[in-house]
C-alpha cells in the first residue's frame, strides 16, 4: 500500500522486487511489523527498544522523516480495513499516538 499510494517511497528500495505480494516485500513487511510489536511490548521505553533501528534509519538508510507519516497512515488504513469492528475512534486515536511515538523514535537521531 505504501509503494502504490506514495510511489516516491520506492526510491529507498531500488534493490527490492516491489510487485504486490513479492516474497521480498512480504519478508520485509513482517520485519517491520515485528518491530512495531517490539515497540508495543516495550511501550514504557520505546526509545531503548528501537535504538538499533533508529541508528539504522538515521545514519545508514537516511530515510527522510516525512516518509514515516506516510507509512503510519498506511498502517492505520490497513488496520481499519482489516479490523473494521475493532477500529473504534478510541482505537484509531491510540494507534495514531503510538505510531507517532514509534516514528519520533526512529527519526530522533537525525537531530
Ligand atoms: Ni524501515 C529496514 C522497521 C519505516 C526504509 N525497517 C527496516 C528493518 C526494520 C524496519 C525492522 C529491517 C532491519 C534489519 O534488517 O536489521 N521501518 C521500520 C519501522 C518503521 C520503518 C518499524 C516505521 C514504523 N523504513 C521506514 C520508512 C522507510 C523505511 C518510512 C522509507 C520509506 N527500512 C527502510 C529500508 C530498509 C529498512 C530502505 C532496508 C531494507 C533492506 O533490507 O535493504
Amino acid at each position: 500500500r505504501l509503494f502504490l499510494s506514495y510511489p516516491q517511497t520506492k526510491t529507498y528500495f531500488p534493490h527490492f522486487d516491489l510487485h504486490p505480494g513479492s516474497a521480498q516485500l512480504q519478508a520485509h513487511g513482517s520485519k517491520v511489523v515485528a518491530a512495531v510489536g517490539d515497540a508495543a511490548k516495550n511501550i514504557d521505553n520505546i526509545s531503548a527498544a528501537l535504538s538499533k533501528l533508529s541508528e539504522l534509519h538515521a545514519y545508514i538508510l537516511r530515510v527522510d522523516p516525512v516518509n514515516f507519516k506516510l507509512l503510519s497512515h498506511c498502517l492505520l488504513v490497513t488496520l481499519a480495513a482489516r479490523f473494521p469492528a475493532d477500529f473504534t475512534a478510541e482505537a484509531h486515536a491510540a494507534w495514531d499516538k503510538f505510531l507517532s511515538v514509534v516514528s519520533s523514535v526512529l527519526t530522533e537521531k537525525y537531530r
